[in-house]
């Protein structure tokens, strides 16, 4: 296994769930982290967490082009050195169904699931190269594999995730950067408090009554992947719940 105390890490979306999760797994193993998202307090409470030493912190909005070249050119050493980039940011909103959904939601989840995603893959690239190598890890979903009523934006900016993750493995050929989706089902944070816009109970209802997957979880398989050898490219990681299986195909009877 790679020692982790090499790893740098760039993380978008570090102020909640996986993100967070993510960077203190990683600080835990000795790596230094990037943490960035747009809550400047939760970035605060994150590295006093996990120390100025082992977590740089920018405020960051990754629909922003502008602001993300700007933020990766101003890192300063060591953090400078990454050699992982975990793009991970992302949001569903809404859940209705495709001729009454909100096309602001769709807007929004567009320009951060896949705008900002290549903003910040496009531009750590050529740094990761330029040091011999690294890892590009992305965050799909099962969405982007299995549709399911209400989630059309939402499934196919994930599933754009992933052909993303795939393709851009071709270009890298020869430059010893390793990509890998990882693709979570049902899994607790604050997805689903995001995606009813702060409506507590509905978010509550998601995870009531079942076992979903933990932040933990997924951190955990992200850790995983990025710690094997580097001869060895895992393209991507599709994770459910115990409790959550593909449902039946759906057929209209009038
Ligand atoms: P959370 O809502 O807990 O975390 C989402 C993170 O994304 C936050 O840190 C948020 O930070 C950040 N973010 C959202 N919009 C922006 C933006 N415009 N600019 C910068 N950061 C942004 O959700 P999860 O941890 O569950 O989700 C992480 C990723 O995993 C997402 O891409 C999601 O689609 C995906 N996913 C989630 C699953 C789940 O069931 N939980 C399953 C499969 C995939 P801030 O608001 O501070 O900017
Ligand atoms: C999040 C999982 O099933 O709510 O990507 O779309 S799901």
């Amino acid at each position: 296994l790679l020692d982790p105390s090499r790893f740098v890490v760039f993380i978008t979306g570090a102020t909640s769930g996986f993100g967070a999760a993510a960077a203190r797994r990683y600080v835990a193993a000795g790596a230094k982290v990037i943490a960035t998202g747009r809550r400047q307090d939760r970035l605060v409470e994150l590295q006093e967490e996990l120390g100025k030493e082992n977590c740089h912190i920018i405020a960051l909005d990754v629909r922003d082009r502008a602001a993300v070249e700007q933020a990766i050119a101003d890192i300063p050493a060591p953090f400078d050195a990454i050699n992982i980039v975990l793009a991970n940011a992302g949001l569903a909103l809404g859940l209705q169904p495709a001729a009454e959904a909100s096309l602001d939601d769709w807007q929004t989840m567009i320009d951060t699931n896949v705008s900002g995603l290549v903003y910040t893959v496009r531009l750590l690239l050529p740094g990761l190269i330029a040091r011999g190598g690294g890892h590009v890890v992305t965050l799909g979903s099962v969405a982007g594999e299995y549709a399911y009523p209400g989630g059309s934006v939402y499934a196919a900016t994930k599933a754009f995730v992933k052909h993303f993750a795939l393709a851009i493995r071709s270009d890298l050929q020869g430059k010893n950067v390793r990509v890998t989706d990882i693709e979570p089902g049902l899994t607790e944070t604050e997805f689903s408090l995001v995606r009813f816009k702060g409506d507590a109970d509905k978010a509550g209802n998601v995870y009531s009554g079942t076992k979903a997957m933990t932040a933990e979880d997924i951190a955990e398989s992200i850790f995983w992947a990025t710690s094997l050898p580097e001869h060895v490219n895992v393209n991507k990681i599709q994770l459910m719940a115990t409790t959550q299986a593909i449902g039946a195909f759906d057929i209209f009877r009038g």
